[in-house]
């Protein structure tokens, strides 16, 4: 019996796709057909595959030329699944020519030709692009701007700034660029958002009437009772908006934070998240981004996602500016939990160790510093020679899968989020504490 194994992702599976697994099918007596597992597609940089892995199995099955069906999950897998299954015939379409020449020491190597004239890419692009228009001024937006490349389907169409300064070329070459937000609405269907945080409620519901949808920088808001408002318009209007913390995209923080709920540390008794740059010192003016806007959400994020929203007590204590009363430099929160305790320290202008520590019965999680943009933590024990290390590719700092997640939800809905609604009001509703003179001053 001649065994022929290939592989791919098969999105949206398409002729192209079917002809090659016919074709593959034909070289021999059984077809094993390997599919691309999600975080096996991310690791190789493909990001924009629109169905689960579950689905595209579905798909491939369904043909009914699959033999066995595998799922190809790491680099060089494909060596030791040939040794495995003992395949004689290892195939693939001709775009990959040259690329698996390595493999013929072990069976042999077969180039189909490609399909011409149809693609995954293809058929997503021909879902309409969601034009992103950018409302702030600040130069994060160079970066959303570059990251956004790297997302089929989006545009940014135009910029809404009142100082150009800090934006680059590339922005200020966009189509729109304007102060007034009226015009940028007639250019694109969805807004980024990042003015400043007492600017957010009035940006967000003139976008919101406008009828497009929302991403903004974290905190929405500054009370609950403007983000209560806001999240009702959005919902009645069939419009996204969207929490934008780029920590909670990025693939190790997401990995870190299933593994700890899935118990490799015990319970979990202590949550401890520490973020801080001495950046905006002097420059304490009103409105500027001090410690509790600028990180108070991110340093909420693994707190909430691990322990959730219901603690018992919480304390806020702060050092505030002596140039303004609405600056804190510094600020230390203390969350107490039925069985457990989290803190966050933040500062704008007192300088830390950036690192995140959860605490476990049997034992903890280090994230070093700066744990809010890592690749990588250790998962660590008594016996250290049971520490485990995991590294994952950190791409643009989390924000091309906060792109990504934004357009999935406009075109899904909002089951894309990975922000609870229930996260992002209680983290509004602690800042807010914070804006309401709730706190031991330091
Ligand atoms: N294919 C084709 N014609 C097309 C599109 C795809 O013949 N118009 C072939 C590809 O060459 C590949 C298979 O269909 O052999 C699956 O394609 P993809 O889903 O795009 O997967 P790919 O990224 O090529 O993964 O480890 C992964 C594999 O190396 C290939």
């Amino acid at each position: 019996m001649v065994k022929v194994i290939t592989y791919g992702t098969y999105d949206l599976l398409h002729e192209g796709h079917i002809r090659l697994l016919k074709r593959a099918k034909a070289l021999g007596d059984y077809l094993i057909v390997g599919v691309t597992g999600d975080g096996f597609d991310l690791t190789r940089g493909k990001i924009n595959v629109q169905q689960s892995l579950v689905e595209r199995i579905e798909a491939v099955k369904a043909t009914g030329l699959a033999d066995q069906i595998i799922v190809e999950e790491y680099e060089g897998q494909k060596i030791d699944d040939i040794r495995r299954y003992e395949a004689d015939i290892f195939t693939v379409g001709s775009d990959w020519k040259g690329k698996f020449d390595y493999l013929s020491d072990l069976c042999k190597v077969v180039y189909l030709e490609r399909t011409e004239g149809i693609s995954s890419s293809e058929i997503r692009a021909e879902k309409r692009e969601i034009r992103i228009g950018l409302i702030g001024d600040s130069p994060i937006l160079n970066k959303f701007m570059r990251e956004s490349r790297h997302v089929n389907g989006v545009k940014i169409t135009g910029v809404c700034a009142r100082d150009l300064s800090q934006l680059s070329d590339e922005i200020l070459g966009l189509q729109c660029v304007t102060d007034s937000a009226d015009l940028l609405y007639e250019n694109c269907d969805a807004v980024y958002i990042i003015s400043k945080p007492e600017s957010h409620f009035q940006d967000i519901k003139a976008s919101l009437e406008a009828r497009k949808h929302v991403l903004c920088e974290s905190p929405i808001t500054l009370s609950v009772e403007e983000y209560d408002q806001l999240s009702e318009y959005a919902k009645r209007n069939g419009l996204i908006l969207m929490d934008g913390i780029k920590t909670a995209y990025s693939t190790a923080f997401n990995r870190m934070i299933l593994l700890v709920k899935g118990g490799v540390i015990g319970d979990i008794v202590s949550v401890d998240a520490v973020c801080t740059s001495l950046r905006n010192i002097g420059a304490e003016q009103p409105g500027l981004w001090n410690s509790m806007s600028f990180w108070a959400t991110t340093a909420m994020l693994p707190i909430f996602d691990i322990l959730g929203t219901d603690y018992k007590d919480k304390q806020i204590a702060s050092r505030i500016s002596e140039h303004d009363d609405k600056f804190d430099l510094f600020s230390k929160i203390t969350f107490v939990y039925p069985h457990a305790v989290a803190s966050l320290k933040i500062g704008q202008g007192v300088k830390s160790e950036g690192e995140l520590i959860i605490s476990g019965t049997k034992g903890y999680v280090y994230v070093p510093a700066p744990w809010w943009k890592t690749d990588y933590f250790e998962v660590r024990y008594e016996n250290q020679s049971d520490n485990k290390r995991f590294f994952y590719k950190l791409e643009g700092e989390g924000i091309r899968f906060e792109i990504l997640s934004f357009i999935r939800q406009i075109e899904n809905g909002a089951k894309f989020s990975y922000i609870g609604e229930n996260t992002s009001r209680k983290m509004i509703e602690v800042v807010s504490d914070f804006y309401k003179g709730d706190f031991v001053r330091l």
